[in-house]
C-alpha cells in the first residue's frame, strides 16, 4: 500500500517534470519564432489505482495454510515488543498493545460517531500493517456472521485448532486455542491490567447479526442512517454476543477475533456504498466525537455516567495528552467531513476520511469475497 502511494507520488512528480522540460526548449529557440507546434496535451493526472487487489476472504473460504499464516502473524504481533515511546510510557508492552491502546485512547471519538466506519476501516488497515511487520502478505479475513447467527458457539471461527479458539472458560473466561497463554496489557476500559485473551459467547444475542438485520442496514438511504443502522445493529450485537475482552467497548480489539467481526462490519459499509458508488463514495457526516450528554448510543446516560456504570474509569491526563483533536480537518466543527484526519498515534501515518472512502481508491486496495 505504502509502495503504491509512493509510486503514485512519483508519477505526479514525473509528469510535472516533463512539463518543466518542455518549456525551456521553446524559450531557447533562436531566430524568428517558428510556428508554434500544437501544444502537447497536458498529461492527465492519473487517479491512484490499485495494482492487484488484496482479497479479503470469508474465514471458511480461506485455504488452511493461509488461515494458519494469518493466526501466526497475529501471534507474532502479540509477542513483538512495543516500539512507540509514548505508548510504552502508558503501559503498552507489545505491538499488539499499541494497537489496542490506539482504540482505547480514541474510544470516545470513534464510537457512536460518523467517524465510526471510516476509523474502523483505517484501524483494519493499521492491523494489516502490523501483520505485515510479521511477514503476513495475505488479505484480512472477515466473518460472515449471518451464517452463524444463533449458533456462534459452533462457528468454525471458534475452532481451537483451525480457528481463533473457543468460548472462554474459568474465572477469566480465557480462550483456548492459538491465543491461549498470551497476555494483553491494555484495558479493560481506561485501565491497563494484564489479561488473557477472553470472550464469552452468548447465542441469545447472536441472532441479531442475521441477514435480516444486515439487509436493514444495507437498505438505508443515506450515510446518516446507514452508520447508525450498522453500528446499532449487527456491529453491536456481534460484540454483545462475543463479549470479547470482558465485553468491553473500549478495548475489545485485544481479542484477535475482533478483526474478523470488524471485517464483517467494514464489508457492510462497502456493500452499502457499492449500491450507489457515485453518491456514496463521498457521503459522510455524523458527529466527530461523542457528545458528553449522550456518550455511547448503546448505553443510557452520558459519558460520565457510562464510565461509572461500566467500570471503565476515564482517560488519564497522560492519555488525554496524546489524544488527537477529534475536530482535526473538520474546520473546527463537530461534524465529520471527508477532510477529517484520523490518527494511529504514530503506528502508520495519519489518513483522512477521504482516503478510506473507496476500498479500491489507491490508499486502500482490497476487495471482499
Ligand atoms: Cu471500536
Amino acid at each position: 500500500m505504502v509502495k503504491l502511494l509512493q509510486l503514485g507520488a512519483l508519477g505526479l512528480a514525473l509528469s510535472g517534470l516533463s512539463t518543466a522540460v518542455a518549456l525551456p526548449a521553446d524559450a531557447t529557440a533562436a531566430g524568428p519564432p517558428a510556428p508554434a507546434p500544437p501544444a502537447p496535451a497536458p498529461p492527465k493526472p492519473k487517479p491512484p489505482t490499485c495494482k492487484g487487489l488484496t482479497k479479503r476472504q470469508e474465514w471458511r473460504n480461506m485455504k488452511r495454510p493461509d488461515q494458519q499464516a494469518y493466526i501466526k502473524a497475529q501471534r507474532c504481533v502479540m509477542t513483538s515488543p512495543a516500539k512507540l515511546p509514548k505508548l510504552k510510557a502508558l503501559g503498552a508492552k507489545t505491538r499488539w498493545d499499541e494497537l489496542v491502546m490506539l482504540h482505547q485512547v480514541e474510544a470516545l471519538q470513534i464510537h457512536s460517531t460518523g467517524t465510526f466506519l471510516p476509523f474502523h476501516r483505517y484501524f483494519l488497515h493499521v492491523h494489516q500493517f502490523l501483520l505485515g511487520e510479521c511477514g503476513y502478505k495475505g488479505g484480512l479475513p472477515w466473518w460472515n456472521e449471518p451464517l452463524d447467527a444463533g449458533n456462534f458457539i459452533n462457528s468454525p471461527l471458534l475452532d481451537p485448532v483451525n480457528g481463533f479458539g473457543g468460548d472462554g472458560t474459568g474465572p477469566g473466561n480465557c480462550t483456548n486455542g492459538p491465543f491461549a497463554g498470551l497476555t494483553v496489557n491494555i484495558g479493560p476500559g481506561f485501565f491497563n491490567k494484564p489479561r488473557c485473551v477472553n470472550r464469552k459467547i452468548n447465542d441469545f444475542f447472536s441472532p441479531l447479526t442475521n441477514q435480516t438485520y444486515v439487509d436493514e442496514a444495507l437498505n438505508q438511504p443515506d450515510y446518516a442512517s446507514a452508520w447508525v443502522a450498522i453500528y446499532m445493529g449487527p456491529h453491536l450485537f456481534g460484540h454483545i454476543a462475543l463479549a470479547m475482552m470482558d465485553g468491553n467497548s473500549i478495548t475489545s480489539p485485544g481479542d484477535p477475533l475482533f478483526f474478523t467481526h470488524h471485517g464483517f462490519v467494514d464489508k457492510m459499509w462497502w456493500d452499502w456504498q457499492a449500491r450507489n458508488l457515485s453518491a456514496r463514495l463521498t457521503d459522510m457526516n455524523g458527529p466527530n466525537a461523542q457528545s458528553p450528554d449522550i456518550g455511547f448510543l448503546e448505553f443510557p446516560g452520558g459519558i460520565a455516567e457510562e464510565a461509572a456504570e461500566q467500570g471503565w474509569g476515564s482517560p488519564s491526563p497522560a492519555m488525554l495528552a496524546i489524544t488527537p483533536d477529534p475536530k482535526k480537518g473538520d474546520n473546527g466543527g463537530t461534524e465529520t467531513t471527508l477532510n477529517h484526519v484520523m490518527s494511529s498515534l504514530g503506528i502508520i501515518p495519519d489518513a483522512t476520511v477521504r482516503d478510506v472512502m473507496d476500498i479500491q481508491g489507491g490508499y486502500l486496495c482490497y476487495q471482499y469475497e
